[in-house]
């Protein structure tokens, strides 16, 4: 962590091209020397650079991982030519990016659609708009992630996005060495600012899915048929929880997953058989034993396969093919998970008595 920190301030300092492209270098190793090549502060055209302007890319909620914003924090900042701007993913367990794409080409439709886009490209040198700049999809799995780095040559208004979720949309503000770009410590406090925010209005949305009473629909045969929603979604969260929990569920019933959020998802039962981890799986997609309804059992393999989201919100696929339904013959446990937002912790469990 210290070496982490001198790093930074390394890299805060130095604002020429060929610090920067040392910076980049060091978001993938360590590099305690870095440290000592600059010891006074650092002048690019006799402006004094008070550090790297920072941006969150993304967060789950510390307390409740299901919270997980979809923006960057701040979504704006106006720096000054050559200046670095740094993205971090840090408490993130969602995977985003940070994409600046060239004139002539734009984020993938529908979201997540061109896999080229989920490797880097960094920049090479001060960035003038002209070519791809991207971070690639980060976190990929656990572990650190290292920040990623852009420093502009020349002023304008540079936007990017996330190539998975496209309500991530930032602003970078690029304004000539010596007029009024914000310091770091302004840009933070708005990030922190934005970072509250999206945070309330993603646990109030949790809330809101845990409390709602659990939907029952009784059958002639005194059999309930339930439905759990896979997540939610607000305009800057998505909520990763399979809610309501059915109450009192018998064997017999049923229990419909429905996907009203703004997300993909998956309900996946593996019982003995081995998992699908990687969301880059095609197995994922694949409804398992075949489609919806299928009867659970604790063996095999029960997969809704993708279900895709209702977006644009209220106007997506019907309802019936955001479905799925399982039927549940036999008291017991039965565990299930969506592969694609269990890092943040969506995952469930049917009881039935
Ligand atoms: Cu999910």
């Amino acid at each position: 962590m210290a070496a982490l920190r001198s790093h930074r301030r390394a890299t805060a300092l130095a604002v020429t091209a060929a610090v920067l492209l040392l910076g980049a270098a060091c978001g993938k190793s360590d590099t305690k020397g870095a440290s000592g090549s600059t010891t006074s502060t650092a002048k690019a055209g006799g402006v004094v650079a008070d550090g790297p302007v920072v941006i969150q890319a993304g967060i789950n909620d510390p307390a409740q991982r299901a919270v997980a914003v979809l923006q960057y924090m701040p979504a704006k900042a106006t720096v000054a030519v050559g200046q670095t701007v740094r993205w971090t993913w840090d408490g993130t367990s969602e995977p985003h990016s940070v994409t600046f794409f060239p004139p002539g080409q734009s984020a993938p439709s529908p979201p997540g659609s061109d896999p080229t886009l989920f490797a880097p490209t960094p920049a090479t040198g001060l960035y003038d708009g002209s070519t791809l700049v991207n971070s690639g999809l980060a976190p990929q799995g656990p572990g650190a992630v290292p920040p990623f780095e852009v420093a502009f040559a020349k002023p304008g208004s540079y936007g990017y996005s996330c190539v998975i979720h496209p309500q991530m949309m930032g602003t970078i503000t690029v304004v000539p060495v010596g007029q009024a770009a914000e310091t770091a410590a302004a840009v933070k406090t708005r990030g922190d600012q934005e970072k509250g925010q999206w945070l309330a209005e993603g646990n109030q949305a949790l809330q809101k899915l845990q409390s709602a009473v659990p939907v029952g629909t009784k059958n002639s045969t005194g059999t309930t048929n339930w439905k759990i929603e896979m997540g939610a979604s607000t305009p800057h969260t998505d909520i990763l929880a399979f809610a309501p929990v059915p109450a009192n569920l018998k064997h017999g019933d049923k229990v419909t997953f429905v996907n009203n959020s703004g997300a993909p998802h998956t309900a996946s039962f593996f019982n003995k058989q081995p998992p699908i981890e990687s969301p880059s799986d095609p197995a994922i997609d694949k409804a398992a034993p075949g489609p919806s309804p299928q009867t659970l059992n604790s063996t095999d393999l029960f997969n809704t396969g993708t279900l895709p989201p209702d977006a644009p919100p209220g106007a997506g696929p019907p309802e019936a093919a955001r479905s799925f339904t399982f039927a549940v013959p036999t008291a017991g446990d039965y565990q299930y998970l969506c592969i694609y937002h269990s890092p943040s912790g969506m995952a469930g469990v049917i009881k039935a008595s």
